[in-house]
């Protein structure tokens, strides 16, 4: 297995965290996104998307998407369960990444793709070009206030964000998290349980991954 990663990128670190906390270690090659390594024919080979991460198998199989890949690492190494081990639990934790991934990692996306000056005619990862839309970034802004609020909420409530055990929910939160400090600065003010939880995570191991 190989996984294509690149350090500063947040998706692929939501892959990074989940092989830590299975205790797999993968060779890594990085591509350089500030070198739009991802747009050159060597890596269109691999994801015409253009997109990190990709995990590739022994056999060429290239499996695309953050989420794809940790349900592969999870049938192929179900030790510790990350996913759920119920009906319950896979769909409580399945909700929760997907709602935490639309309105927390790509709310910071949107900030930050139709704001900063890298990102002029590349609003959009992928192999289309797309021109900012500086209105989006103040959407962005929005979206990531009710991510913040919404995740208070539920960790008022819950210990972990999809019950009381760490799950693949954590892992896309924690990174939406980190990611949208680099928009606001940190943990806004007003949500007590996000930064409690933030601490708590923090200290695993994965979390420096
Ligand atoms: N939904 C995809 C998102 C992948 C994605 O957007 N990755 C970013 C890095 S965090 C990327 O490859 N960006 C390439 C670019 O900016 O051109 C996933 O979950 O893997």
């Amino acid at each position: 297995m190989k996984l294509y990663d690149f350090k500063g990128a947040p998706n692929p670190r939501r892959v990074r965290i989940f092989l830590a906390e299975k205790g797999i270690s993968v060779p890594t090659q990085q591509v350089d996104l500030m070198a739009r390594e991802q747009h050159g024919d060597e890596f269109r080979a691999v994801n015409p998307w253009c997109t990190l991460p990709v995990l590739e198998l022994d056999d060429g199989t290239c499996i695309r998407e953050a989420m794809a890949i940790c349900r592969y690492l999870e049938a192929t190494h179900p030790e510790p369960p990350l996913m759920g081990t119920t009906a319950i639990e896979r769909a409580t934790i399945d909700g929760w990444e997907h709602k935490l991934e639309i309105d927390g990692l790509l709310a910071v996306g949107e900030v930050l793709r139709n704001s900063v000056d890298r990102f002029a005619g590349r609003a959009l990862p992928g192999p289309v070009g797309h021109e900012q839309i500086p209105a989006m970034a103040d959407r962005g802004r929005r979206r990531i206030a009710y991510f913040m609020d919404l995740l208070n909420e539920r960790l008022g409530e819950s210990e972990h964000v999809a019950g009381p055990d760490f799950s693949a929910a954590d892992v896309t939160a924690l990174v939406a998290v980190d990611f949208a400090a680099r928009v606001e600065g940190g943990i806004p003010d007003g949500h007590p349980n996000v930064k409690r939880w933030r601490e708590t995570v923090g200290a695993r191991p994965s979390a420096q991954a």
